[in-house]
């Protein structure tokens, strides 16, 4: 391909971007008027295993470095299986969620793993904006945010923290 070849492709790819940025820049602009978000999301413990034949366990216990981490090493995860060691960890799924300034976060919670979550919702400046409150496996709970303030929210389970947590980037309206 010449080079002028390689100008004009380049100049295409360019002007496709620039529109798809300013599609973009539509659809979030067609969305400055304050709305609702519904956002469902789910507690839930991921799991990994493997034997101690093909993988050492780590040096460092998981549990020590969250308590939202699991930790069972060979001869504890399976008396069957002696090699076998397992980890977990609690996480909340969507675990990211962007809304515009003034938008109402309406969350539904449902929990499928842990018996006890310890949650509260905090605002960007580290603010309390849901008060603390205990989740249980297998309910379904709501809770609901103003996002007055640009910066992230946090939904923190103090159960597992500090990795179960939910993230809500609030952008400037
Ligand atoms: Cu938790």
């Amino acid at each position: 391909m010449s080079t002028v070849n390689v100008l004009k492709v380049t100049g295409v790819l360019f002007g496709a971007a620039v529109a798809l940025l300013l599609l973009a820049g539509e659809s979030l602009g067609q969305s400055g008027s304050v709305t609702t978000h519904t956002i469902f999301m789910t507690g839930m413990e991921v799991k990994g295993a493997t034997t101690a034949d093909k993988l050492t366990p780590p040096s460092v216990n998981p549990k020590d470095l969250s308590k939202g981490y699991g930790f069972k090493a060979p001869g504890e995860a399976d008396t069957q299986s002696p090699q076998k060691w397992e980890v977990a960890s609690y996480i909340f799924s969507p675990g990211f969620v962007v809304v515009r300034q003034g938008d109402t976060v309406k969350l539904t919670a449902f929990l499928v793993n842990g018996d006890e979550h310890e949650v509260w919702v905090t605002g960007p400046d580290g603010r309390e904006v849901v008060a603390k409150r205990m989740w249980h496996r297998g309910r379904e709970y709501e809770l609901s945010f103003v996002a007055e303030k640009p910066g992230s929210y946090q939904l923190t389970c103090s159960s597992h923290a500090p990795s179960m947590l939910a993230t809500f980037l609030v952008l400037p309206r």
